[in-house]
Protein backbone atom coordinates (compact mmCIF):
# COMPACT_ATOMS: atom_id res chain seq x y z
CA UNK A 1 0.00 0.00 0.00
CA UNK A 2 0.77 3.63 -0.49
CA UNK A 3 0.66 5.57 3.07
CA UNK A 4 0.62 9.53 3.18
CA UNK A 5 1.60 10.65 6.88
CA UNK A 6 0.03 13.97 6.85
CA UNK A 7 1.73 16.56 9.11
CA UNK A 8 -0.20 19.93 9.23
CA UNK A 9 2.15 22.38 10.52
CA UNK A 10 1.93 25.89 12.14
CA UNK A 11 5.07 27.41 13.38
CA UNK A 12 6.44 24.34 13.95
CA UNK A 13 10.01 24.59 12.30
CA UNK A 14 11.90 23.25 15.01
CA UNK A 15 9.68 20.45 15.63
CA UNK A 16 9.68 19.29 11.59
CA UNK A 17 13.46 20.03 11.65
CA UNK A 18 13.55 16.97 13.81
CA UNK A 19 10.56 15.29 12.73
CA UNK A 20 11.34 14.51 8.83
CA UNK A 21 15.10 13.01 9.56
CA UNK A 22 13.78 10.75 11.94
CA UNK A 23 10.87 9.36 10.05
CA UNK A 24 13.10 8.89 7.25
CA UNK A 25 16.13 7.87 8.57
CA UNK A 26 14.53 5.58 11.74
CA UNK A 27 10.88 4.54 11.24
CA UNK A 28 10.07 4.28 7.36
CA UNK A 29 13.16 1.86 7.11
CA UNK A 30 11.12 -0.04 9.50
CA UNK A 31 8.16 -0.44 7.97
CA UNK A 32 9.13 -2.51 4.71
CA UNK A 33 5.74 -3.97 2.97
CA UNK A 34 4.66 -0.07 2.18
CA UNK A 35 5.21 2.60 0.49
CA UNK A 36 5.73 5.68 2.73
CA UNK A 37 5.29 9.48 2.07
CA UNK A 38 5.31 12.84 3.99
CA UNK A 39 2.86 15.03 3.21
CA UNK A 40 3.59 18.78 5.01
CA UNK A 41 0.28 20.92 4.95
CA UNK A 42 2.12 24.35 6.21
CA UNK A 43 -0.57 27.59 5.81
CA UNK A 44 2.45 30.64 5.61
CA UNK A 45 4.12 30.02 8.66
CA UNK A 46 5.89 33.19 10.45
CA UNK A 47 8.88 30.94 11.12
CA UNK A 48 9.35 29.73 7.92
CA UNK A 49 8.53 26.02 8.70
CA UNK A 50 8.02 25.96 4.66
CA UNK A 51 11.92 26.35 3.94
CA UNK A 52 12.95 23.54 6.40
CA UNK A 53 10.56 21.33 4.63
CA UNK A 54 11.63 22.49 0.84
CA UNK A 55 15.46 21.77 2.26
CA UNK A 56 14.44 18.38 3.16
CA UNK A 57 12.56 17.76 -0.17
CA UNK A 58 15.97 18.14 -1.88
CA UNK A 59 17.30 15.18 0.08
CA UNK A 60 14.19 12.91 -0.11
CA UNK A 61 11.81 12.35 -2.80
CA UNK A 62 8.82 10.95 -1.13
CA UNK A 63 8.19 14.58 0.77
CA UNK A 64 5.28 16.84 -0.78
CA UNK A 65 4.15 20.48 0.89
CA UNK A 66 1.11 21.67 0.40
CA UNK A 67 1.14 25.85 0.95
CA UNK A 68 -1.65 27.84 1.90
CA UNK A 69 -3.27 30.37 4.01
CA UNK A 70 -4.33 29.42 7.67
CA UNK A 71 -8.08 28.97 7.68
CA UNK A 72 -8.12 26.27 11.09
CA UNK A 73 -6.44 22.61 11.45
CA UNK A 74 -9.74 21.42 9.62
CA UNK A 75 -9.25 22.70 6.65
CA UNK A 76 -5.36 21.94 6.64
CA UNK A 77 -6.16 18.24 6.90
CA UNK A 78 -9.11 18.49 4.52
CA UNK A 79 -6.64 20.05 1.88
CA UNK A 80 -4.24 17.06 2.53
CA UNK A 81 -6.63 14.40 2.27
CA UNK A 82 -7.65 15.94 -1.08
CA UNK A 83 -4.27 16.08 -2.02
CA UNK A 84 -3.06 12.90 -1.21
CA UNK A 85 -6.43 10.89 -2.70
CA UNK A 86 -6.60 12.67 -5.50
CA UNK A 87 -2.97 13.40 -6.96
CA UNK A 88 -0.85 11.04 -4.59
CA UNK A 89 -3.22 8.49 -5.15
CA UNK A 90 -2.85 7.05 -2.06
CA UNK A 91 -4.41 3.91 -0.23
CA UNK A 92 -4.43 5.33 3.26
CA UNK A 93 -3.66 8.50 5.43
CA UNK A 94 -2.22 9.19 8.43
CA UNK A 95 -3.19 11.95 10.89
CA UNK A 96 0.01 12.86 12.64
CA UNK A 97 0.82 15.96 14.86
CA UNK A 98 4.00 17.42 13.87
CA UNK A 99 5.14 18.82 17.57
CA UNK A 100 5.70 15.02 19.05
CA UNK A 101 2.90 14.35 21.11
CA UNK A 102 2.52 11.95 18.80
CA UNK A 103 5.57 9.35 19.09
CA UNK A 104 6.80 8.54 15.74
CA UNK A 105 7.68 5.36 17.22
CA UNK A 106 4.05 4.23 17.60
CA UNK A 107 3.79 4.82 13.57
CA UNK A 108 4.68 1.21 12.85
CA UNK A 109 2.60 -0.48 15.80
CA UNK A 110 -1.03 1.61 13.47
CA UNK A 111 0.39 0.44 9.95
CA UNK A 112 -0.04 -2.76 11.49
CA UNK A 113 -2.90 -3.16 12.48
CA UNK A 114 -3.71 -2.02 8.93
CA UNK A 115 -2.52 -4.90 7.89
CA UNK A 116 -4.30 -7.02 9.80
CA UNK A 117 -7.51 -5.73 8.38
CA UNK A 118 -8.54 -2.71 10.02
CA UNK A 119 -10.29 0.32 7.97
CA UNK A 120 -9.90 3.03 10.27
CA UNK A 121 -6.96 2.41 12.99
CA UNK A 122 -6.91 4.94 16.35
CA UNK A 123 -4.08 5.74 18.24
CA UNK A 124 -5.85 5.42 21.70
CA UNK A 125 -5.21 7.30 25.16
CA UNK A 126 -8.09 5.38 26.81
CA UNK A 127 -7.11 1.59 26.54
CA UNK A 128 -4.84 0.33 28.61
CA UNK A 129 -1.20 0.80 27.46
CA UNK A 130 -2.17 4.14 26.37
CA UNK A 131 -2.64 7.56 28.66
CA UNK A 132 -2.95 11.92 29.01
CA UNK A 133 0.33 13.83 30.04
CA UNK A 134 0.25 13.76 33.60
CA UNK A 135 1.69 17.43 33.51
CA UNK A 136 -2.06 18.71 32.09
CA UNK A 137 -3.85 21.03 34.38
CA UNK A 138 -6.67 19.30 36.12
CA UNK A 139 -9.04 20.91 33.91
CA UNK A 140 -7.30 19.99 30.42
CA UNK A 141 -7.38 15.82 31.70
CA UNK A 142 -10.99 16.38 32.60
CA UNK A 143 -12.35 18.02 29.37
CA UNK A 144 -11.00 15.47 27.82
CA UNK A 145 -12.09 12.93 29.69
CA UNK A 146 -15.57 14.40 30.09
CA UNK A 147 -15.18 15.55 26.34
CA UNK A 148 -15.14 11.26 25.46
CA UNK A 149 -17.53 10.27 27.38
CA UNK A 150 -20.30 12.85 26.30
CA UNK A 151 -19.05 11.29 23.05
CA UNK A 152 -19.57 8.02 23.48
CA UNK A 153 -22.83 8.43 25.35
CA UNK A 154 -24.38 11.37 22.61
CA UNK A 155 -23.85 8.82 20.01
CA UNK A 156 -24.64 5.69 21.56
CA UNK A 157 -21.20 3.87 21.01
CA UNK A 158 -19.38 2.45 23.53
CA UNK A 159 -16.75 0.23 21.32
CA UNK A 160 -14.46 2.93 21.11
CA UNK A 161 -12.37 4.50 23.97
CA UNK A 162 -10.98 7.12 22.46
CA UNK A 163 -13.16 9.41 20.26
CA UNK A 164 -11.09 12.74 20.08
CA UNK A 165 -7.69 11.21 19.28
CA UNK A 166 -5.85 13.14 16.30
CA UNK A 167 -3.48 10.60 15.41
CA UNK A 168 -5.10 8.11 13.45
CA UNK A 169 -4.99 6.04 9.83
CA UNK A 170 -7.60 5.69 7.76
CA UNK A 171 -8.05 3.87 4.23
CA UNK A 172 -8.94 6.04 1.91
CA UNK A 173 -12.11 4.47 0.37
CA UNK A 174 -13.40 5.51 3.69
CA UNK A 175 -12.49 9.03 3.49
CA UNK A 176 -13.84 9.36 0.14
CA UNK A 177 -17.19 7.99 1.96
CA UNK A 178 -16.95 11.47 3.87
CA UNK A 179 -18.12 14.66 2.13
CA UNK A 180 -15.24 16.66 3.26
CA UNK A 181 -16.14 19.98 1.59
CA UNK A 182 -18.99 19.98 4.29
CA UNK A 183 -17.53 19.05 7.60
CA UNK A 184 -19.63 20.85 10.49
CA UNK A 185 -15.74 22.49 11.39
CA UNK A 186 -12.63 23.86 10.10
CA UNK A 187 -10.82 23.94 13.62
CA UNK A 188 -10.08 20.68 15.48
CA UNK A 189 -13.69 19.37 15.43
CA UNK A 190 -13.55 18.45 11.85
CA UNK A 191 -11.69 15.02 13.08
CA UNK A 192 -15.27 14.61 15.39
CA UNK A 193 -17.03 14.49 11.69
CA UNK A 194 -14.62 12.29 10.10
CA UNK A 195 -14.82 9.79 13.04
CA UNK A 196 -18.44 9.79 12.62
CA UNK A 197 -19.32 9.20 9.07
CA UNK A 198 -16.16 6.79 8.74
CA UNK A 199 -18.26 4.95 11.43
CA UNK A 200 -21.41 4.85 9.44
CA UNK A 201 -19.79 4.03 6.41
CA UNK A 202 -19.52 0.98 8.59
CA UNK A 203 -15.45 1.08 8.72
CA UNK A 204 -13.70 -1.52 11.09
CA UNK A 205 -12.51 0.59 14.28
CA UNK A 206 -9.44 -0.64 15.78
CA UNK A 207 -7.93 1.01 18.59
CA UNK A 208 -3.91 0.85 19.03
CA UNK A 209 -3.01 2.26 22.53
CA UNK A 210 -0.57 5.70 22.65
CA UNK A 211 0.79 7.45 24.95
CA UNK A 212 0.24 11.25 24.40
CA UNK A 213 3.21 12.99 25.15
CA UNK A 214 3.72 16.60 26.43
CA UNK A 215 4.95 19.65 23.91
CA UNK A 216 8.70 19.89 23.51
CA UNK A 217 8.58 22.83 21.11
CA UNK A 218 6.15 25.68 20.36
CA UNK A 219 2.82 26.63 21.41
CA UNK A 220 -0.09 24.74 21.23
CA UNK A 221 -2.78 26.55 19.12
CA UNK A 222 -5.87 24.75 20.09
CA UNK A 223 -8.02 27.32 21.92
CA UNK A 224 -10.96 27.12 24.79
CA UNK A 225 -13.44 27.89 21.45
CA UNK A 226 -12.25 24.41 19.56
CA UNK A 227 -12.76 22.49 22.86
CA UNK A 228 -16.75 23.86 23.12
CA UNK A 229 -16.87 23.53 19.49
CA UNK A 230 -16.47 19.55 19.42
CA UNK A 231 -19.04 18.96 22.11
CA UNK A 232 -21.65 21.36 19.04
CA UNK A 233 -20.13 19.57 16.68
CA UNK A 234 -20.66 15.96 18.12
CA UNK A 235 -23.99 17.16 19.55
CA UNK A 236 -25.02 17.87 16.09
CA UNK A 237 -23.75 15.01 14.38
CA UNK A 238 -25.87 12.63 16.62
CA UNK A 239 -29.21 14.82 16.53
CA UNK A 240 -28.42 14.72 12.69
CA UNK A 241 -28.39 11.03 12.67
CA UNK A 242 -31.81 11.33 14.86
CA UNK A 243 -33.13 13.29 12.72
CA UNK A 244 -35.59 11.09 10.67
CA UNK A 245 -37.07 9.35 14.14
CA UNK A 246 -37.69 12.97 15.69
CA UNK A 247 -39.21 14.33 12.75
CA UNK A 248 -41.53 10.84 12.87
CA UNK A 249 -42.45 11.74 16.03
CA UNK A 250 -43.35 15.26 15.86
CA UNK A 251 -45.88 13.99 13.06
CA UNK A 252 -47.32 11.87 14.46
CA UNK A 253 -47.80 13.74 17.60
CA UNK A 254 -49.49 16.21 15.28
CA UNK A 255 -51.40 13.66 14.06
CA UNK A 256 -52.94 12.72 16.68
CA UNK A 257 -53.81 16.31 17.59
CA UNK A 258 -55.26 16.86 14.56
CA UNK A 259 -57.56 13.87 14.70
CA UNK A 260 -59.42 14.20 18.32
CA UNK A 261 -59.76 18.13 17.10
CA UNK A 262 -61.48 17.01 13.86
CA UNK A 263 -62.95 14.01 15.54
CA UNK A 264 -64.46 16.62 17.91
CA UNK A 265 -65.27 19.44 16.34
CA UNK A 266 -67.71 17.30 13.13
CA UNK A 267 -69.44 15.80 16.17
CA UNK A 268 -69.75 18.73 18.17
CA UNK A 269 -70.92 20.73 15.04
CA UNK A 270 -73.48 17.88 14.22
CA UNK A 271 -71.64 17.52 11.06
CA UNK A 272 -70.72 14.22 12.05
CA UNK A 273 -74.47 13.54 12.97
CA UNK A 274 -75.68 14.75 9.42
CA UNK A 275 -73.65 12.31 7.59
CA UNK A 276 -74.89 9.89 9.94
CA UNK A 277 -78.20 10.51 9.20
CA UNK A 278 -77.41 9.69 5.46
CA UNK A 279 -75.79 6.13 6.54
CA UNK A 280 -78.37 5.08 8.60
CA UNK A 281 -81.19 5.17 5.76
CA UNK A 282 -77.97 3.60 3.59
CA UNK A 283 -77.86 0.85 5.70
CA UNK A 284 -81.29 0.59 7.49
CA UNK A 285 -81.79 -2.56 5.21
CA UNK A 286 -79.15 -4.37 7.16
CA UNK A 287 -79.47 -2.70 10.60
CA UNK A 288 -82.80 -1.06 10.95
CA UNK A 289 -83.19 0.61 14.69
CA UNK A 290 -79.17 1.84 14.01
CA UNK A 291 -78.79 4.19 17.12
CA UNK A 292 -78.04 7.39 15.26
CA UNK A 293 -76.07 9.04 18.71
CA UNK A 294 -73.47 6.11 18.44
CA UNK A 295 -72.92 6.26 14.72
CA UNK A 296 -72.60 9.83 14.50
CA UNK A 297 -70.07 9.44 16.88
CA UNK A 298 -68.16 6.65 15.14
CA UNK A 299 -68.51 9.15 11.82
CA UNK A 300 -67.00 11.50 13.84
CA UNK A 301 -64.12 9.26 14.50
CA UNK A 302 -63.72 8.42 10.94
CA UNK A 303 -63.86 11.58 9.91
CA UNK A 304 -60.72 12.37 12.61
CA UNK A 305 -58.90 9.58 11.34
CA UNK A 306 -58.96 10.96 7.81
CA UNK A 307 -57.65 14.02 9.37
CA UNK A 308 -54.72 12.56 10.72
CA UNK A 309 -53.95 10.45 7.26
CA UNK A 310 -54.04 13.08 4.78
CA UNK A 311 -51.57 15.25 8.31
CA UNK A 312 -49.18 12.33 8.23
CA UNK A 313 -49.09 11.86 4.76
CA UNK A 314 -48.23 15.69 4.29
CA UNK A 315 -45.73 16.27 6.69
CA UNK A 316 -44.04 12.75 6.28
CA UNK A 317 -43.79 14.31 2.24
CA UNK A 318 -42.88 17.44 2.35
CA UNK A 319 -40.65 17.22 5.80
CA UNK A 320 -39.59 13.58 6.99
CA UNK A 321 -39.17 12.53 3.99
CA UNK A 322 -38.00 15.14 1.83
CA UNK A 323 -34.39 14.33 1.33
CA UNK A 324 -35.26 10.94 -0.36
CA UNK A 325 -38.24 11.37 -2.01
CA UNK A 326 -38.65 14.49 -3.57
CA UNK A 327 -42.45 14.81 -5.47
CA UNK A 328 -41.78 16.56 -9.12
CA UNK A 329 -45.34 16.94 -10.07
CA UNK A 330 -48.72 17.69 -8.93
CA UNK A 331 -50.30 14.38 -10.76
CA UNK A 332 -47.53 12.00 -9.13
CA UNK A 333 -48.41 13.81 -6.09
CA UNK A 334 -52.35 13.10 -6.34
CA UNK A 335 -51.55 9.68 -7.48
CA UNK A 336 -49.48 9.05 -3.94
CA UNK A 337 -51.91 10.94 -1.99
CA UNK A 338 -55.08 8.30 -3.51
CA UNK A 339 -52.66 5.73 -2.92
CA UNK A 340 -51.24 6.66 0.31
CA UNK A 341 -55.42 7.13 1.49
CA UNK A 342 -56.63 4.35 -0.04
CA UNK A 343 -53.91 1.91 2.46
CA UNK A 344 -55.17 3.55 4.86
CA UNK A 345 -58.86 2.74 4.41
CA UNK A 346 -59.10 0.35 7.05
CA UNK A 347 -58.14 1.80 9.74
CA UNK A 348 -60.41 4.95 9.24
CA UNK A 349 -62.99 1.99 8.94
CA UNK A 350 -61.88 -0.06 11.88
CA UNK A 351 -61.55 3.08 13.91
CA UNK A 352 -65.20 4.23 13.35
CA UNK A 353 -66.40 0.69 13.89
CA UNK A 354 -64.83 0.57 17.54
CA UNK A 355 -66.47 4.28 18.60
CA UNK A 356 -69.84 3.50 17.57
CA UNK A 357 -69.79 -0.32 18.91
CA UNK A 358 -67.81 1.57 22.23
CA UNK A 359 -70.91 3.82 22.50
CA UNK A 360 -73.31 1.55 21.98
CA UNK A 361 -72.20 -0.36 24.48
CA UNK A 362 -70.62 1.63 27.08
CA UNK A 363 -72.97 5.17 26.50
CA UNK A 364 -71.33 8.46 26.05
CA UNK A 365 -69.41 8.83 29.23
CA UNK A 366 -66.74 7.53 32.13
CA UNK A 367 -66.23 9.53 35.38
CA UNK A 368 -62.77 9.28 36.03
CA UNK A 369 -61.81 10.65 39.04
CA UNK A 370 -64.73 13.16 38.90
CA UNK A 371 -63.69 13.63 35.52
CA UNK A 372 -66.49 13.15 32.72
CA UNK A 373 -64.22 11.17 29.42
CA UNK A 374 -66.39 11.27 26.53
CA UNK A 375 -65.91 7.06 25.80
CA UNK A 376 -65.38 8.11 21.82
CA UNK A 377 -61.43 9.15 22.70
CA UNK A 378 -61.20 6.47 25.54
CA UNK A 379 -61.65 4.10 22.97
CA UNK A 380 -60.22 5.70 20.07
CA UNK A 381 -56.65 5.65 21.76
CA UNK A 382 -56.06 1.93 22.42
CA UNK A 383 -57.62 1.60 18.97
CA UNK A 384 -54.51 3.51 17.28
CA UNK A 385 -51.94 2.02 19.67
CA UNK A 386 -53.06 -1.69 19.37
CA UNK A 387 -54.66 -1.88 15.59
CA UNK A 388 -54.14 1.09 13.89
CA UNK A 389 -50.55 1.30 14.19
CA UNK A 390 -49.39 -2.33 14.05
CA UNK A 391 -51.57 -2.52 10.79
CA UNK A 392 -50.18 0.67 9.18
CA UNK A 393 -46.65 -0.98 9.84
CA UNK A 394 -47.48 -4.07 8.14
CA UNK A 395 -48.51 -1.98 5.14
CA UNK A 396 -46.00 0.25 5.00
CA UNK A 397 -43.52 -2.07 4.91
CA UNK A 398 -45.32 -4.39 2.55
CA UNK A 399 -46.61 -1.69 0.16
CA UNK A 400 -45.92 1.83 0.45
CA UNK A 401 -42.28 1.26 1.60
CA UNK A 402 -41.71 -1.25 -0.79
CA UNK A 403 -42.36 0.89 -3.97
CA UNK A 404 -40.00 3.81 -2.43
CA UNK A 405 -37.60 1.53 -2.70
CA UNK A 406 -37.45 0.16 -5.91
CA UNK A 407 -37.97 4.31 -7.11
CA UNK A 408 -34.96 4.92 -5.42
CA UNK A 409 -32.81 1.98 -7.00
CA UNK A 410 -34.00 2.85 -10.32
CA UNK A 411 -33.11 6.27 -9.85
N1 LIG B 1 -1.50 23.85 8.75
C1 LIG B 1 -2.01 24.09 9.97
N2 LIG B 1 -1.57 23.37 11.01
C2 LIG B 1 -2.09 23.62 12.24
C3 LIG B 1 -3.11 24.58 12.46
N3 LIG B 1 -3.42 24.56 13.79
C4 LIG B 1 -2.64 23.62 14.35
N4 LIG B 1 -1.83 23.03 13.44
C5 LIG B 1 -0.86 21.94 13.62
O1 LIG B 1 -1.58 20.80 14.09
C6 LIG B 1 -0.82 20.05 15.02
C7 LIG B 1 -1.58 19.98 16.34
O2 LIG B 1 -1.81 21.27 16.86
P1 LIG B 1 -1.58 21.66 18.39
O3 LIG B 1 -1.68 23.11 18.49
O4 LIG B 1 -0.35 21.01 18.88
O5 LIG B 1 -2.84 21.01 19.07
P2 LIG B 1 -2.90 20.23 20.47
O6 LIG B 1 -1.89 19.14 20.38
O7 LIG B 1 -4.27 19.71 20.56
O8 LIG B 1 -2.56 21.24 21.51
C8 LIG B 1 0.51 20.78 15.13
O9 LIG B 1 1.42 20.15 14.28
C9 LIG B 1 0.19 22.20 14.66
O10 LIG B 1 1.30 22.85 14.11
C10 LIG B 1 -3.54 25.33 11.32
O11 LIG B 1 -4.42 26.19 11.40
N5 LIG B 1 -2.97 25.04 10.11
MG1 LIG C 1 -0.03 19.30 19.87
Amino acid sequence: MRIAIILPTYNERENIKKMIPLLEKKIFPQIKNHQMDILVVDDKSPDQTAEQVRSFMKKWKNIKLLEGDKKGLGFAYVRGMKHAIEDMKVDAVMEFDADFQHDPRDIPRLIKALDKGADHVIGSRYIKGGSIPKEWRIERKFLSIFGNLFTRFIWLNFNIHDMTSGFKLTKTSFIKKVDLDNLFSNNFAYKMHILHDVIKAKAKVVEVPIKFLERENGKSKISKKDQFESFYVVTRLGIYDRKRFVKFLIVGGTGFLIQILTQEITINVGFALFIAGFISILISYFFPHSDINSLSQGVGAGFGAEAAILSNFMFNNFWTFSDTNKIKDSSHFLIKLFKFNSTSFASIVIQSLAVWLGVKVFGDNLNILGYIIPIRILIVIPTIIFLVIPLNYIIYNKIIWKTHRLKKISN
